[in-house]
């Protein structure tokens, strides 16, 4: 079957994994995680690969899931799948969909209240019948009841890091038609919103009924919505919509500074041609007692005439953009290409799919200087956190590795150690000191009252050899809110210290986020950026990070790792 995507044939193996875990098979469902994870994150088409007879060169994919994965390229379906689905208990597989919710607790419900459905899940909980079921309790009744809200959300909106790959691969197959003058990405997609409720593309052309042809038949559409010849709607097999626009190539900045949005910011915009008796829309801005175009051809001019620099679409949301564009005072903000490491990155020794060398020429390749290894410490079991035994071990091939290297790019050793509930570390400091880099983050105990998550932070932080803190709110977007801690008193106790404070550039965290990114440049905290890659194409995710980055307002200065490795280790604690 033509059309299948790679994030298509990770889901089936990912759905593979659940039900085996629900039957309490051992291994085999981490083998096709991590096989799924792979899949979903490789740059090559998975259909392509499988042509080639290939699939088994994919890291994580052995013989028998390169079956599968040929299997459902070839049907679009995976008849094990379906054998495993009709070994459940009806109504248990739309639990588990509920954060928080694994096998055990879903049978339990299945089982004790008869519970089929996320509705009937809901109003279990609503009525306080959740509680008292052996192994539950008042909190995980309240945790269920925010994860559905949760849920109901994420159906809503999808990730950024997902869709981009997807809307790109759009962008370019329009430029290629003959007829096409400009293409762009518009909408939340291209101020790169953290999640996108839908993908907005603008085209210019000079033939509109063949650009939409183009667009209706690409791969990956499973069905057109609406169909004109200035919009047409469809929804890819990926299950998110796209709206093409097609436009006269003289209206093109107009329809792309509307069409890019945000909605705030076009508002706040039009009052500025409001005061000057102008007319701005998708159409062009018109001064009303003319009649005459100012300006509408090319995005620039549009600004220009309003008196204002071009806006990064990054800043568009009404957060001050306009008032700073109009003093001069928009911030230079980092380059996607300013990055020269990766401070957050995991390798075989922990949980990741490659080893260090693959991880370094990986990265070295994306034209970076260094990266920081921060594999797990003991204390996260799950994730094969490493000993202090295995952390020298680690290290000695790390200096193995830089002194047989002839390229100058720098291996650092680092670690990501977890920060205990009392804000303790899971390695001694006697360990911690002889790393280059420490980045402490929390993984458990996320629901803590606020003053304890606060105060456990603070606590990490003053320990001497914490460089960065990972992933500081431990959201997980779509699907975990973040953990409540006073920000305000974390951001000032990093500005003192000298700590700083990670963006986590991982699709479904991008923790900091934006505005809290912003706000902790504004007390004074040097921010880093991690891409928390648990594989080799993983190293992409930065592109993310830096997206937050920009739309927190951040230069180049305010982040460590856009400077050279000497530099880098000036800002580092030792
Ligand atoms: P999304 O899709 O929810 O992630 O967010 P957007 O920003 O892509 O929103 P969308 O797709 O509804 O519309 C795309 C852009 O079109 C939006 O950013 C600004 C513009 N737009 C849409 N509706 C309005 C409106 O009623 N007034 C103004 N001024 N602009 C609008
Ligand atoms: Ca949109
Ligand atoms: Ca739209
Ligand atoms: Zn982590």
């Amino acid at each position: 079957m033509a059309g299948v995507t790679n994030l298509e044939v990770a889901a089936i193996l990912r759905e593979v994994a659940d039900l085996l875990e629900i039957k309490g098979v051992r291994f085999k469902p981490q083998a096709y995680q991590k096989a799924a994870l792979a899949v979903e994150t490789m740059p090559e088409d998975i259909a392509e690969v499988a042509a080639a007879g290939k699939l088994e060169e994919i890291p994580g994919v052995g013989k028998a899931i390169a079956k599968k994965i040929q299997e459902i390229v070839e049907t679009g379906k995976l008849g094990y799948l379906e054998s495993l689905r009709q070994e459940l208990p009806e109504g248990v597989l739309h639990l588990i969909g509920i954060s928080g919710i694994g096998p055990k607790k879903a049978i339990a419900l299945s089982q004790a209240l008869g519970v089929r459905t996320v509705d009937d899940l809901e109003a279990a909980a609503k009525a306080g019948r959740i509680r008292d079921l052996p192994g539950f309790g008042e909190k995980t009744e309240r945790n269920i009841l925010e994860s559905i809200q949760m849920s109901r959300q994420a159906r809503e909106r999808r990730l950024l890091g997902q869709i981009l790959p997807l809307a790109r691969d759009i962008e370019r197959r329009l430029t290629a038609h003959p007829s096409v003058r400009r293409v762009s990405l518009a909408g939340s997609i291209r101020r790169r919103k953290e999640t996108v409720g839908d993908v907005d593309i603008l085209a210019a052309s000079t033939s509109p009924a063949e650009v939409m042809e183009v667009f209706a038949s690409l791969p990956g559409v499973e069905r057109v919505l609406a169909r004109g010849l200035t919009k047409t709607s469809v929804v890819l097999s990926a299950g998110i919509q796209v709206d093409l626009r097609v436009v006269e190539d003289t209206q093109f900045g107009a329809a792309l500074q509307y069409f890019t949005g945000s909605k705030e910011h076009n508002i706040a915009l039009r009052r500025l041609a409001i005061a000057r008796n102008w007319r701005l829309n998708e159409y062009g801005l018109v001064d009303l007692s003319t009649g005459r175009q100012i300006a509408g051809e090319d995005e620039e001019g549009v600004y220009q005439a309003l008196g204002l620099p071009w806006i990064e679409p990054e800043l568009r949301e009404n957060r001050g953009e306009i008032e700073a564009a109009r003093a001069g005072k928009l911030p230079d903000l980092v380059g996607y290409d300013e990055i020269r490491g990766d401070l957050h990155v995991h390798t075989t020794w922990s949980e990741g799919a490659h080893s260090i060398e693959e991880m370094a020429e990986a990265a070295r390749a994306l034209g970076y200087e260094y990266i920081a290894i921060c594999d797990h410490a003991e204390a996260l079991r799950i994730a094969r956190g490493l000993s202090p035994e295995r952390i020298a071990e680690q290290v000695r091939e790390i200096e193995r590795i830089n002194r047989e290297s002839e390229s100058g790019f720098n291996v650092l050793a680092g670690i990501e150690c977890n920060i205990g509930l009392d804000g303790g570390l899971d390695l001694p400091d006697s360990v911690l000191a002889d790393l280059d880099v420490v980045v402490a983050s929390v993984h458990s105990g996320l629901k803590q009252p606020e003053e304890e998550m606060t105060k456990r932070l603070i606590t990490a932080m003053h320990n001497d050899n914490v460089d960065i803190i990972g992933h500081p709110t431990g959201r997980i977007l779509l699907e975990r809110e973040p953990s409540r801690i006073d920000l305000a008193a974390v951001f000032e106790a990093a500005a003192n210290l000298g700590v700083m404070l990670e963006i986590n550039a991982y699709p479904s965290r991008l923790d900091l986020s934006d505005v809290n990114a912003r706000a902790a440049r504004e007390a004074g905290v040097r921010l880093s950026l991690g891409s928390d890659a648990h594989s080799r194409e993983n190293l992409r995710f930065m592109e993310f990070g830096v997206a937050t980055a920009r739309r927190g307002w951040l230069s180049a200065d305010d982040i460590a790792n856009t400077r050279p490795l000497s530099e880098l280790r000036n800002v580092l604690r030792r």
